[in-house]
C-alpha cells in the first residue's frame, strides 16, 4: 500500500542523493576500515533511516511493507546508475532497527515495551540485533539451548549465539531461549529484550567473513546473565519461537526486496561494462550470447520484484503471507546469486578483480542464500504450508 506517491517520491530522492553524495565516496573507506564511518552512521541517523518501518507512533515513519521494499529496491537501484562501488553493508548497520532487531517488540510487546525501546531505535539512538541462532542450532531453530531460568523477578540467561548481526556494537539484543527445559521444541521458547551493557552478556571476536565488510557478526555468550522478568516479550512465556518466526516471515519479505535492488545494480552494471567494451569490433552487448545473459537477468530480477510487490501489497492488506514470503526469500536469493554470476561472466576477466563492484557483490550476495533462512528451509515452509492448507 502506498499511502502517499509524492511524499514517497521526496524520501526516495533524499536517499538517492544522500547515496550518491555521501555514500559512493565513502565506499572505499567503508571496505578499507571495515567499518561505518562515524559521521555516516551520524546522517542516517539524522534521515531518520534507522525508522523507516517504525510506526509514527514511536517515532519512526511508519512505511507500509510495500512503501518499505520499493525503498529498499530503490537504495540499490539508484546506487547502480552511479560509479558503481558500494556496499549492503551501509545498509546492514539501520536495515537491522527497522528489521529484525525491532519487529519482536513491535509485533508481540507489551505497550510499556514498545513505549520504552522503539522510539530509541527509530531514531537510531540504540542499535539492535537478534539473537537465534546457536553453535548446535541453526535451520533446526526450536532446538534451541540457551536457557532462561526464574529467579524472584528476573531470567538468569546462559548459553552461545552464533554469526549475531550487529553483534560487536548492538545496545538491544532480542533472545530467544529456553524457559521450560520439560519442552524441547517450540513451546518451550521465549522472547527476551536484553541491554547491551547487562552483565553477563559477552561478545566474542567479530567473525571474518566471505563478503559484506563493514557488516559485523560475532558469537553473544550469556553467562549468567540477569535479565528483568518483565523484559520477556510479551510478558508471556512459551511464544519466543512464534515470535521469532513472525519477524523471520517479515524480514525475509525485506531481503528479497533487497535482493532485487541488488540484482537491478548488477544488470546496470553488466549492461555499462558491455556496452563500452568492444571485443570481435563490436561492444559485447551486441553478441548474441552475452546478450542471452543480460536478458536472463534482465527477466529474471523482473520477476522477483513483481512477486516482492505483490506480497508485501498483501501483507499491508492483512493477508497471511508467510508462504509468499518464503517464495519470495527462496526465488530472490537464488535468482540474484545467478544474476551475479553472469555479471562476473560477462566482465570477463575484469570481473575476477576487486576493482570492479562485481567481484564484491559476487561475494556479497551469497550470504542472501543463507541467512533468514537457507534456501532449503523455504521450500521446506513452502512445501508444509501447501499440505497443511489442502489438508
Ligand atoms: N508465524 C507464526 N507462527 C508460526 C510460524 C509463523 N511464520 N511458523 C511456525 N509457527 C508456529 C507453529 O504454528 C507452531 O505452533 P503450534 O505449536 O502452536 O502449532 C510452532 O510455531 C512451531 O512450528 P513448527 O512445528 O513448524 O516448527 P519446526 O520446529 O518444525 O520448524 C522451521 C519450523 C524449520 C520453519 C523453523 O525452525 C525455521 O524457520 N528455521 C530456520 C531458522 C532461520 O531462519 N534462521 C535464520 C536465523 S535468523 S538470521
Amino acid at each position: 500500500m502506498i499511502r502517499d506517491p509524492e511524499l514517497l517520491n521526496q524520501l526516495v530522492d533524499t536517499i538517492a542523493r544522500f547515496v550518491r553524495e555521501r555514500l559512493i565516496p565513502n565506499e572505499a573507506r567503508l571496505a578499507e576500515e571495515d567499518a561505518v564511518p562515524a559521521e555516516i552512521l551520524a546522517e542516517m541517523k539524522e534521515m531518520g533511516l534507522f525508522g523507516l518501518s517504525i510506526p509514527e507512533e514511536y517515532g519512526g515513519l511508519g512505511l507500509t511493507m510495500e512503501e518499505e521494499a520499493l525503498v529498499a529496491m530503490e537504495e540499490e537501484a539508484l546506487v547502480a546508475m552511479e560509479i558503481g562501488k558500494t556496499s549492503p553493508a551501509f545498509r546492514s548497520v539501520f536495515g537491522t532497527n527497522n528489521g529484525i532487531g525491532a519487529q519482536g517488540i513491535l509485533i508481540d510487546g507489551t505497550e510499556e515495551q514498545k513505549a520504552k525501546y522503539v522510539p530509541r531505535l527509530a531514531t537510531g539512538e540504540i542499535l539492535s540485533s537478534f539473537c537465534l541462532t546457536e553453535p548446535d542450532s541453526g535451520s533446526d531453530a526450536a532446538s534451541l539451548r540457551t536457557t532462561a531460568v526464574r529467579d524472584g523477578d528476573h531470567y538468569v540467561l546462559n548459553g552461545t549465539k552464533r554469526y549475531i548481526t550487529n553483534g560487536p556494537e548492538a545496545d538491544l539484543f532480542t533472545v530467544m531461549a529456553r524457559t521450560d527445559p520439560d519442552n524441547k521444541g517450540a513451546g518451550g521458547i521465549s522472547a527476551f529484550i536484553v541491554e547491551g551493557n547487562t552483565p553477563g552478556l559477552i561478545r566474542g571476536p567479530a567473525d571474518n567473513k566471505m563478503g559484506q565488510k563493514g557488516a559485523h557478526t560475532c558469537d553473544i555468550i550469556f553467562d549468567n546473565c540477569r535479565v528483568p522478568a518483565e523484559n520477556i516479550i510479551g510478558g508471556k512465556e512459551g511464544q519466543g519461537f512464534k515470535t521469532a518466526m513472525k519477524v523471520l516471515d517479515r524480514g525475509r519479505l525485506h531481503i528479497s526486496a533487497v535482493c532485487v535492488g541488488v540484482a537491478e545494480r548488477l544488470v546496470e552494471e553488466s549492461l555499462r561494462y558491455t556496452m563500452e567494451r568492444k571485443q570481435f569490433g563490436a561492444p559485447l552487448a551486441e553478441h548474441q550470447l552475452v546478450q542471452a545473459m543480460l536478458a536472463d537477468s534482465k527477466t529474471e530480477a523482473y520477476a522477483g520484484k513483481t512477486m516482492v510487490m505483490d506480497a508485501a501489497r498483501r501483507k499491508d492488506d492483512g493477508e497471511n503471507v508467510s508462504t509468499l514470503a518464503s517464495c519470495c526469500k527462496l526465488f530472490c536469493a537464488e535468482m540474484v546469486g545467478r544474476v551475479a554470476d553472469r555479471a562476473v561472466q560477462v566482465h570477463g576477466g575484469a570481473g575476477y578483480m576487486s576493482e570492479y563492484a562485481v567481484e564484491r557483490f559476487y561475494r556479497d550476495v551469497r550470504l542472501f542464500r543463507i541467512y533468514e533462512g537457507t534456501t532449503q528451509i523455504q521450500q521446506l515452509v513452502i512445501a508444509r504450508n501447501m499440505v497443511r492448507e489442502a489438508s
